[in-house]
């Protein structure tokens, strides 16, 4: 395979999701090392670069009469194989194997020898832990797995579970996942100030699409507990719908100290505003969000599972407890907000973790070189 840069599909959701931020930073880091970047969604993903070497290709999904549910795999794998022809596509890579990784198989099936092109697929969370073991899709993803030149998950615990639940027996690389900052445009002080924190008031944060199997109930439930009530505030990036939160903080009688935003792009703003990331998943592969906030040098509580153990070492970087502790979680909190120092060490120590091992630096390589193994394969 020659040393000249690639041209490279990319297909994630567009939505906010953990998944799609990452294959879009993907996107622009592969793009800013000289490479052909090619977007192909329904949608624009949500943190899609724009510049050179970055293009967009829509798929559209029609609604015909005759369907009762329109078909999203179809109209997708036909775009695939039709950007990968008009534009040589080296390598297509996919993120979250629903349906992406089967489309790409189709759209594989679909070209001529000449334009055979090689197929990544890389598992992020759910498409494994849920769909995974799930009947009606697991022998899909496990077909579709079977057919990728390759295949790369976020973390050990996603391997793992990939082992268990879709009985794969290909090789799987474990490829961290990274986040790269980009400078904050508003300075910490106006932040704090527009989102109504008073001089000595912790910032709490979280991030996420508040998803059921984020536990927001569970959030609320270590909030409640946190004293003395006046010396923080938990912000709440809400990058699905807030009203249930917002319902139940009014029933548990903490929704002064709740701030909620909205489709926030500029979350660096927030990251550098922010003392401590508060995160009560169930399960996360990785968790990116606890990453991200460790790149800006804050430390997280969070339960210690699924992932999460991988990306920040209690103790080291942030603190960890056992799942559904909300007791457990609101002392740990608790100690940090009331101890900035320490909370400052522990931040400091994340960030030399994200730099050294999830920053692009030290990610994007591996990925280049998976591309050009696969190429050359
Ligand atoms: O699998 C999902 O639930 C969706 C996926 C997404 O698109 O947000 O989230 C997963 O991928 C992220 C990026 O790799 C990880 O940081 C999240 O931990 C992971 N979510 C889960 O495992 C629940």
């Amino acid at each position: 395979m020659p040393d000249r840069p690639l041209k490279i599909g990319i297909t994630c959701y567009p939505s906010v999701g953990g998944s799609g931020i990452l294959a879009s930073e993907l996107g622009e880091e592969l793009a800013a090392r000289g490479h052909e970047i090619h977007f192909i969604s329904y949608d624009p993903p949500f943190r899609m670069p724009v510049g050179p070497r970055v293009f967009f290709h829509p798929v559209v999904v029609n609604s015909y009469d005759l369907f009762k549910y329109p078909d999203y795999t179809l109209p997708l794998s036909v775009k695939m194989a039709e950007v990968s022809r008009d534009h040589g596509l080296d390598v297509l890579h996919v993120h979250y194997a629903v349906p992406h990784a089967t489309a790409a198989f189709l759209a594989r099936s679909m070209l001529h020898e000449e334009h055979r092109l090689k197929i990544i697929t890389t598992l992020h969370g759910t498409d494994t832990t849920l769909l995974g073991r799930d009947p009606g899709y697991g022998p899909a993803i496990r077909h579709a797995l079977e057919q990728s030149d390759a295949i790369t998950t976020v973390s050990e615990f996603m391997r793992r579970e990939t082992v268990r639940l879709l009985g794969v027996k290909r090789p799987i690389e474990v490829v961290h996942n990274f986040f790269e900052p980009h400078p904050a445009p508003r300075p910490r002080a106006d932040m704090r100030r527009d989102l109504g924190l008073a001089d000595g008031e912790a910032m709490l944060l979280h991030l996420s699409n508040l998803r059921a199997l984020k536990r927001v109930d569970l959030m609320l439930a270590t909030v409640a507990r946190l004293a003395p009530r006046n010396r923080f505030k938990l912000v709440v990036l809400a990058g699905g719908n807030p009203t249930l939160l917002i319902a139940e903080a009014a029933r548990l009688g903490i929704a002064d100290r709740i701030v909620v935003r909205e489709r926030v792009t500029d979350i660096e703003d927030y990251l550098q505003a922010t003392d401590l990331g508060l995160f009560t998943s169930e399960t996360e592969s990785f968790c990116l969000s606890i990453l991200e906030l460790m790149s800006m040098g804050c430390p997280s509580v969070a339960f210690a599972v699924g992932g999460i153990p991988e990306v920040t070492i209690s103790g080291e970087t942030g603190l960890l407890v056992p799942f559904d502790d909300t007791a457990a979680l609101a002392a740990a909190a608790e100690s940090l907000i009331k101890d900035p120092v320490r909370r400052a060490a522990l931040g400091q120590a994340a960030q030399k973790r994200a730099r050294e091992h999830f920053s692009a630096a030290a990610i994007i390589p591996r990925y280049e070189a998976l591309y050009r193994q696969v190429c050359s394969g």
